[in-house]
């Protein structure tokens, strides 16, 4: 049975798939599916965005090699980002909730 993090390991490359392959070059997401991928996935985190053109502003900056469409390593840099972003959230939530040292006395 897959511990926690492997199973997160095999949902992001089953999530890369399932949208790179639904036409032409499964290896790499086109705009289009990109624009999917991240609707579908990434929905909570498009509504935060204030920019409309969100989508293809996150795009442009992830196609590092600019070819037009995404790879696998380009889109796990996107998930790698979005988790340290996460991440630092969690890490100030803590320490907002956090008793102070004078409650504790
Ligand atoms: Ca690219």
């Amino acid at each position: 049975m897959p511990s926690d993090l492997e199973s997160s390991m095999q949902s992001l490359i089953t999530v890369f798939h399932k949208y790179a392959s639904k036409d032409g070059d499964q290896y790499f997401l086109s705009r289009s599916q990109f624009r999917t991928l991240a609707e579908s996935e990434l929905a909570n985190f498009l509504k935060s965005q204030k920019d409309p053109c969100a989508v293809d502003t996150i795009m442009n900056s992830l196609d590092s090699n600019r070819d037009g469409r995404v790879d696998f390593n380009e889109y796990v840099s996107l998930v790698v980002g979005l988790s340290v972003a996460c991440e630092q959230c969690f890490q100030m939530h803590l320490k907002q909730n956090k008793p102070s040292a004078a409650a504790k006395k």
